[in-house]
């Protein structure tokens, strides 16, 4: 079974790094999919390094477009279109807890 955090972004740069190390940390099937929209403290450079670290980061960088709900709709969209079993949204700040996925 594979599930898929998607997490959307903006100004997170302080925590993605640490929040995506901590969903990767909880298994193998376990991957994250990053909403970002062209967050001005430069999120998308993190996530697009960590990217080609682990192939299990994804990253989508949304440049006109703005918003969580919407951020949200695309994420899942990318989720179910990588034919995962599970979509989690996560919030980038530690609200929702990578521990909890499993
Ligand atoms: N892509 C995207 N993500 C956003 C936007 N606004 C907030 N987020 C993200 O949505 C998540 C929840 O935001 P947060 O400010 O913690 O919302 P709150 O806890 O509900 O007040 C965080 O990961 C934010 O970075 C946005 O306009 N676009
Ligand atoms: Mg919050």
């Amino acid at each position: 079974m594979r599930a898929m955090a998607m997490v959307p972004t903006y100004n997170e740069a302080l925590n993605i790094e640490s929040l995506l190390r901590e969903i990767l940390q909880q298994g193998p099937d376990i991957g994250a999919v990053v909403v970002d929209d062209n967050s001005p403290d430069g999120t998308a450079g993190i996530v697009e390094r960590l990217r080609q670290e682990d192939a299990r980061v994804h990253l989508i960088l949304r440049q006109k477009e703005r918003g969580r709900g919407t951020a949200g709709i695309v994420g899942f969209q990318y989720a179910v279109s990588q034919g995962v079993d599970f979509g989690i949204e996560m919030d980038a700040d530690f609200f929702h807890q990578p521990s909890y996925i499993s």
